[in-house]
């Protein structure tokens, strides 16, 4: 028999990192009691602080890989779409974590009605040069010149990379780090949608708006760094749409 209610389950920019284990613990916390409940379980981005290649066998993370079994056993399906900091994830991490890889952006409907999902970088215009490095970074004449590098060399690069990446970010201005407004109107109305969930901004929010008179609403999910921040989805089969809680997991 079908549940009476069903649940889904958003998250992103956890960073997992070996250097910040408690994350990791609070990431294995979330799985074991929130996780495996869920119908499924959506990862919008930047889970991993980095990742270099799916030949990486990343032993310092076993513990998250554990987790992604236990939510395997218990049948909860999970879907992936990349982040600007874990776009090299392929098809080898999709089978050994029993994921879905999804592209950005994916259209789900929970309950008759539509859900945009991305990771949200896109939507970040005004940061021209980073969108300039990331056209650079995603073509395949890139990633095939970087993952033919060895393991050691591709570590070191993104280790240089995340050190001036962090002096840009701070001296960059904190709006030009957010979303536009024209991209968000621009992806809601090409998808027709009244509702867009994303990440990556580390601005966890609720933006409720009109375009044309429909009513549109952006769900940020935050990071995890002090604590966890997930999207419960909630929608009953006997009524239309359904209920959402944005929700600190500590
Ligand atoms: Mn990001």
């Amino acid at each position: 028999m079908d549940k009476a209610v069903s649940e889904t389950l958003f998250i992103s920019d956890l960073h997992l990192t070996a250097e910040r284990p408690a994350i990791i613990e609070l990431f294995k916390r979330f799985v074991n009691e929130r996780g495996v409940h869920a119908d499924a379980l959506y990862i919008l981005g930047d889970f991993f602080e980095y990742w270099v290649g799916d030949d990486d066998p990343a032993e310092e993370l076993k513990a998250v890989f554990d987790a992604f079994n236990t939510l395997h056993e218990q049948q909860v399906p999970v879907y992936f779409m990349h982040g600007n900091r874990d776009f090299l994830i392929k098809t080898g991490f999709a089978k050994r974590t029993h994921c879905q890889i999804i592209p950005d952006p994916t259209s789900i409907c929970i309950n008759q009605q539509n859900i945009m999902l991305m990771h949200g970088d896109s939507l970040c215009t005004d940061d021209i040069k980073y969108q300039e490095f990331k056209l650079q970074v995603r073509s395949d004449e890139w990633q095939n010149a970087f993952t033919a590098k060895p393991l050691s060399e591709r570590k070191m690069i993104v280790e240089n990379l995340r050190k001036t990446s962090q002096s840009a970010t701070s001296e960059k201005n904190e709006a030009i780090m957010d979303v536009n407004q024209q991209a968000v109107e621009k992806a809601v109305l090409k998808h027709n949608t009244r509702w867009l969930i994303h990440g990556h901004t580390h601005r966890p929010n609720i933006h409720q708006f009109k375009i044309d008179n429909m009513d549109v609403t952006r769900i940020v999910l935050g990071d995890w760094y002090e604590y966890g921040s997930v999207l419960s989805v909630t929608s009953h089969q006997q009524t239309d749409g359904f209920e959402f809680e944005l929700e600190i997991f500590q």
